[in-house]
């Protein structure tokens, strides 16, 4: 005879994914939703440093790709938002802890996009690290999530694609562009590497969400797979990696890097980043301008069901 704990187990044991209406542990239904919910939460607040520079992008073609990236994520941030209420959270509580700080998002959008080539960063190192993460979430043990991230993926792939673009053409420009570029990869080549969070012996919510099959990679083990990948693309752009310990291991194939300044990330995901503030403060505006949106919504919704009952 199967308790619904052994169902569960047996399902996550032969990736059988776990679908809104099984049973699932209280634990396993709280770290989706807050490892869900941030995720969501990164996606749209991540609009912010790329919407910034919407108006200001540097031809029609690029301005064009812009506003349907931007686009995209905001797309991303829906389809997370709705897998996350598949486990019962509610969106407006979700977006009201993001406002107080009581919800995270994504650590790398905390940092200014000073110039156009910081854009292009973004789009090739900031989606190429988000990539690395997401793709082993296809296979993630919540039906929901995981089908998401096949989407989210595709999407993520052309903006990786263009963000490289943006940056060859950097590049190879004058010496101003390239030394535009290059100040973009200092500036958040670390900041990427910190995205796939603390090391593994300090990250408190992995072994929980590796034995749930959640997580099906460890954080260090996606950095490693980032650096890997990246280190010959910005080799080939001749462009320089802010990392005086960077070696290549012929015995391992890994690309072996620095210390990453561990203080900095903390401070950063505890709210002392130079943009979180900015970050907070713009998405609280835009949830007290939408009010009337939802309070409008609401009020349509209920007629349609009086009006519904009425003709029933
Ligand atoms: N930033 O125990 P762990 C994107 C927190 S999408 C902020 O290792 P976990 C698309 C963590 O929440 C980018 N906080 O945690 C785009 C936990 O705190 P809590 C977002 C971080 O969950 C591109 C604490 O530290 N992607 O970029 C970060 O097992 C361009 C301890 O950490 C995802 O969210 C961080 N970097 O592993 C959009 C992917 N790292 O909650 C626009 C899904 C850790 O206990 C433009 N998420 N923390 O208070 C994940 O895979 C995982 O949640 C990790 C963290 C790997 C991020």
């Amino acid at each position: 005879m199967n308790t619904q704990v052994e169902l569960f187990d047996n399902k996550v044991e032969n990736d059988i994914s776990i679908e809104p209406k099984d049973w699932m542990p209280d634990a396993y239904r709280k770290t989706l939703i807050r490892q869900i919910g941030q995720h969501g939460h990164s996606e749209v607040v991540g609009m912010l440093p790329e919407g910034n520079w919407i108006t200001r992008a540097p031809t029609l073609k690029r301005k064009a790709v812009l506003l349907a990236k931007v686009q995209d994520e905001a797309g991303h941030g829906l389809y997370l938002y709705s897998a996350a209420e598949t486990l019962g959270a509610d969106r407006d509580d979700m977006m009201e802890k993001l406002i107080a700080g009581r919800m995270k998002y994504s650590s790398i959008f905390n940092y200014p996009t000073l110039t156009w080539a910081d854009i292009a960063a973004i789009g090739w190192l900031v989606d190429g690290a988000a990539i690395v993460n997401q793709v082993a979430l296809c296979r993630t043990s919540y039906g929901p999530y995981a089908r998401a991230m096949v989407r989210i993926c595709k999407e993520e792939s052309f903006h990786q694609r263009q963000g490289f673009e943006a940056m060859m053409v950097l590049a190879n420009g004058t010496p101003e562009q390239k030394a535009m570029a290059q100040d973009a990869v200092d500036r958040f080549w670390w900041p990427a590497l910190m995205m796939f969070g603390p090391n593994d012996d300090n990250s408190p919510n992995s072994a929980a969400s590796m034995a749930w099959k959640i997580k099906l990679f460890s954080n260090d083990e996606l950095r490693q797979k980032f650096v890997n990948n990246t280190v010959p693309q910005v080799l080939q752009l001749g462009l320089t990696i802010p990392d005086k310990d960077l070696t290549f291991n012929e015995e391992t194939g890994n690309y072996e890097f620095g210390e990453i300044n561990w203080d900095e990330f903390f401070a950063v995901i505890a709210g002392k980043g130079p943009c979180n503030h900015e970050r907070i403060e713009a998405r609280r505006k835009a949830w007290e301008d939408g009010k009337w949106v939802r309070d409008s919504a609401a009020v349509y919704a209920q007629k349609q069901q009086v009006n519904a009952q009425k003709a029933a």
